[in-house]
């Protein structure tokens, strides 16, 4: 059961401020996808989503705007790949009712990303709870068959799968309804925050694109060690910093990186966690120096004028292919 053309469908929430995590996780991927599927790949900035977290209308706003501004500063081309908001394809929330009425309490139930949410004190909201369907309902209905997502975001793409196999099995298996998508999962591992557990916008422990100087060395100071002495050997195998420091560095730099943790020494001189952590800062703002110079040129009048104008483009073509694939469901259950 596959779509006639391959579609990658993904998104990202505008909850908070974009950070590594999401980079490596899926943003990178995304924007690398519009090289092998041009005009097959579709973004969304999922503001529906968002409204589980964020409450400010403004400040709403404003991360919609920042994750448009993000993935075009990193190099998404409107020509090739279509950047959406979720809210301006109403029919999403069309669509995720009717996958709710064939979709089991006992799947949600076992969602790890609202357990984690629960397990870190976050008051659930029935938003909360539904958002794996909501999630489906934005593959399918842009009828993606590829979801590039990081390793945190696999079980729900297990459940869009889940969610368009029991439609068809309730509504019609041949020719399908919904087409099966298929994870995409991101190359790297998990990002760990400063804290240690998953960067995550809702945790206060990212690391930001585009922070830099002093602000950038400040963040990741705080990254949390133990408490081994200057000079001293370092557990590199165990170590938030070089979890980090992977995402950048290659097997060269990194083999150099173990010697200076295994011998607390970098030629000749004691070396600690504050010298990895420097080491870090550099790397982040090297990385993102000239994604950094073609935001500072978005943000001119000019350039928001052009944001906003490859958000209605990208709307209009996302709600073309939603509008078809949510016609095709209502008939199937007998709607109008
Ligand atoms: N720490 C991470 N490591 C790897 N990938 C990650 N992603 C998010 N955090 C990490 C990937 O980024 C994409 C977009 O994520 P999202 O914004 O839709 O939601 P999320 O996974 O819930 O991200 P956050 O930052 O944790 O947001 P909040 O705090 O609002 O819930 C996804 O592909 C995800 O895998």
């Amino acid at each position: 059961m596959t779509s006639p053309t391959p579609r990658v469908v993904s998104g990202i929430q505008p909850s908070g401020t974009i950070h590594l995590g999401n980079y490596f996780g899926a943003i990178r991927q995304h924007i690398a996808l519009q090289d092998t599927h041009p005009g097959d790949a579709f973004y969304f900035i999922a503001d529906y989503h968002a409204l589980t977290t964020v409450r400010d209308p403004a400040v709403l706003r404003a991360h919609v705007f920042d994750s448009a501004l993000t993935y075009l500063a990193l190099g998404l081309d409107p020509a090739r790949a279509t950047l959406f908001r979720q809210s301006d394809v109403p029919e999403v929330t069309e669509l995720a009712w009717l996958l709710a009425t064939v979709t089991g309490m006992g799947l949600l139930e076992r969602a790890h990303s609202y357990k984690d949410k629960l397990a870190n004190n976050i008051t659930p909201s029935v938003g909360l709870f539904f958002y794996p369907v909501l999630m489906a309902a934005d593959i399918l209905a842009h009828d993606g068959t590829l979801v590039p997502v990081g390793k945190d975001q696999l079980q729900h793409v297990e459940m869009a799968q889940d969610m368009a196999t029991h439609f068809n099995e309730a509504y019609g298996r041949d020719p399908p309804v919904l087409y099966r998508p298929e994870p995409l999962p991101a190359k790297a591992a998990v990002v760990p925050g400063l804290d240690g557990r998953k960067m995550s916008k809702s945790y206060d422990n990212s690391l930001l694109l585009f922070e830099s100087g002093k602000p950038l060395r400040k963040r990741v100071g705080q990254i949390v060690t133990d408490s081994t002495p200057l000079g001293e050997p370092l557990p590199f195998a165990t170590c938030n910093v070089v979890a980090l420091l992977r995402l950048f560095c290659d097997d060269a730099e990194l083999a150099a990186i173990e010697t200076y943790y295994r011998d607390g020494r970098r030629d000749g001189a004691p070396f600690g966690y504050g010298h990895a952590k420097l080491l870090l800062a550099e790397k982040i703002e090297q990385h993102f120096a000239p994604a950094r110079a073609r935001r500072e040129q978005l943000l001119t009048p000019a350039g928001r004028a052009e944001i906003e104008a490859v958000l209605t483009r990208g709307a209009q073509r996302a709600r073309a292919v939603a509008s078809a694939t949510l016609a095709r469901c209502r008939r199937a259950c007998g709607l109008r």
